[in-house]
Formats: C-alpha cells, structure tokens, sequence
C-alpha cells in the first residue's frame, strides 16, 4: 500500500525532512530526527526508528478545529461524523504497534516516515484537507496586448500569489476545508480573505468582492487532488488538498480586482508564471499543471 502511493504522489516528500536539523516550524525545541531517503518508505525495514512524539501545546488545547489527544473512537478512512478522514491517496494504513505499542492504530503518512510523530502543529489525525485556489489572467502591456516570453516565445500567464505570514514565502492562497464543509466554499473564502481581505473591508464593498468571486469562480479547471508536501507533516498527520485554477481570459473581471492581502497573508500580487518561482510546499507543482494546461511560457 505505502509502496503504491509514494508512486502515485511521483516523489518522496522532502519538505517536511528539510526541517532537520533545524527547529520544527514555530516552535524552539523540537526537532525532528534524520530520515534517509531510502528509509522514507514505511516497507524499508527500520526497526531503530524512533522520533519524537510531538503535538504543539496550541492543538493539545482542544480548539474546534483540532481532534482529541488520543485517537480512540475516531473512525479512520472514512467519513467521521462531519470530519472526512478518507485520503485522496487511497485507504492509508494503520500503526500496527510494532515499533511502539503506544502508537497503536494511528494512521501512517502514507508517502512514509518524516522523523516526526504526533500531528506537530496539525489538527488532525491522518488527512487534513485544505483547498488551493488558482487565480489567472494573461500579462499584457499597457496597450492592452498580451505579452511573450522573448526566449520561449509562449505567452505569458500570471497568478495570484500571497506571501504566507508564518513562513514569509510566496505561496498559493489556500486554506483548510472546515468541517462538513464544501470546497467551493472554502476556494473562495480562502481568495477572498488572503488575496482581497474581506475580514476587514467594509459590508458594502464585501458584498462587491463577494459578487466578483462568485463569477469568477463559477468555472474552474481541477489540476491536482492529493499529498501536499507540507513541511508540517509529521508520521500521523499530513496536509492534502484539491486545487482549481479560475482563469480570467479577457483580463476583464479577476484581472482587473484590487488585491489586498488579509488575514494569515501579509502581501499579495499577480506572479509571472515559470520554471524559476520558489514556492511554499509543493505549490509549484500545481502551477506547472496549470502551465501545461494553458500552454504558456515556463
Ligand atoms: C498547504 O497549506 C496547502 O496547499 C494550502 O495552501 C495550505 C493550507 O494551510 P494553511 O494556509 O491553512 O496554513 O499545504
């Protein structure tokens, strides 16, 4: 099973192992534990391995969005009262105890080990499902004409980028679906939050960004469904989302909104699209498929 999905998400996750052996994300003394990549897969014998157990004080705190301390009667693998607990990757497997008898019946990242157990600063046991909205427009001159790469000579697509307050890089504006929750609900709150920051404007003008978002998101192309290569990842929790890119050809409606970036964003604006860009988690990977489904310059 673990062998099978590591193939299907097309590459071992590094973000969450680059952390070592740095400090884990927020926090100053916990670290994770060196894995090999050869000793990424949970089929690579590793009967030594034995990293911390950590969940951050602020999860363990019981806020609404974050599952008990233990995992007995969650229900894995399936839809938990009003929590999805069903992987985009297939049916994840469980800790048979072996290693550690305490970790029994927890769900196992399904790329493989991260040198981390517990859910770090996640919410929840096994998947975490976010939603990545993809916001495009063509780069044009002042004139009005599209622009072209000079060395590629395809035309050039540009994005909606926001640069992320926790980490301070360039990111796709995500976020994470609420429980029971409908994507499409949680695309557009994400975009108008962090790219148009409705948490401040005034009601009349949210209203006008509310009807903008709506149009625009009415259609939308999904790229990508699956593991995120999140740097919050841990062995018992992980990141997944679904992205969608909303494309705005004529440039008249998205391309022509006022970005404003608010709540967990501290800036945000149209990016060129290409090979070059250095995106937070593996957001890069979901702007490629967006590259190659428009045809543009990379
Ligand atoms: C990434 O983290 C997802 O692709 C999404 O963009 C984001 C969700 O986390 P928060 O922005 O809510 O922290 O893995």
């Amino acid at each position: 099973m673990a062998r099978a999905i590591t193939k299907l998400f097309g590459h071992m996750h590094t973000n969450c192992r680059k952390s070592f052996p740095h400090l884990y994300i927020r926090d100053d003394d916990q670290k994770r534990c060196a894995v090999p990549d050869d000793l990424v897969s949970w089929d690579a014998e590793w009967k030594e391995y034995d990293p911390d157990d950590y969940t951050m004080p602020h999860v363990l705190s019981g806020p609404e969005w974050a599952d008990p301390p233990s995992i007995e009667g969650l229900k894995f693998n399936t839809i938990d009262g009003n929590i999805d607990r069903r992987s985009h990757m297939g049916e994840y497997s469980l800790d048979s105890g072996e290693n550690d008898e305490f970790c029994k019946g927890r769900p196992l990242n399904p790329v493989g080990r991260t040198g981390l157990k517990g859910r770090g600063t996640l919410g929840k046991w096994g998947p975490n499902h976010a939603a990545d909205p993809i916001v495009t427009r063509w780069k044009r001159d002042d004139a009005g004409n599209k622009i072209t790469n000079p060395v590629s000579q395809k035309l050039v697509l540009q994005f909606v980028a926001i640069v992320r307050r926790d980490h301070g890089v360039w990111a796709v504006p995500g976020g994470m679906v609420d429980a029971g929750e409908n994507i499409n609900v949680t695309l557009k709150r994400e975009f108008s939050e962090e790219a148009m920051n409705t948490l401040e404007l005034p009601p009349d003008q949210v209203e006008k960004v509310t009807t903008q978002v709506n149009d625009l998101f009415q259609h939308g192309t999904e790229v990508y469904r699956g593991y995120v290569d999140d740097p919050r990842n841990t062995d018992n929790s992980w990141i997944e989302t679904v992205a969608h890119n909303f494309h705005d050809d004529s440039g008249n409606s998205v391309g022509a909104f006022t970005l404003n970036a608010g709540d967990d964003a501290i800036g945000v604006k149209w990016v060129d699209i290409s090979q070059d860009l250095q995106l937070f988690a593996s957001h890069l990977d979901f702007i490629k498929k967006v590259a190659d489904i428009h045809g543009c310059h990379w």
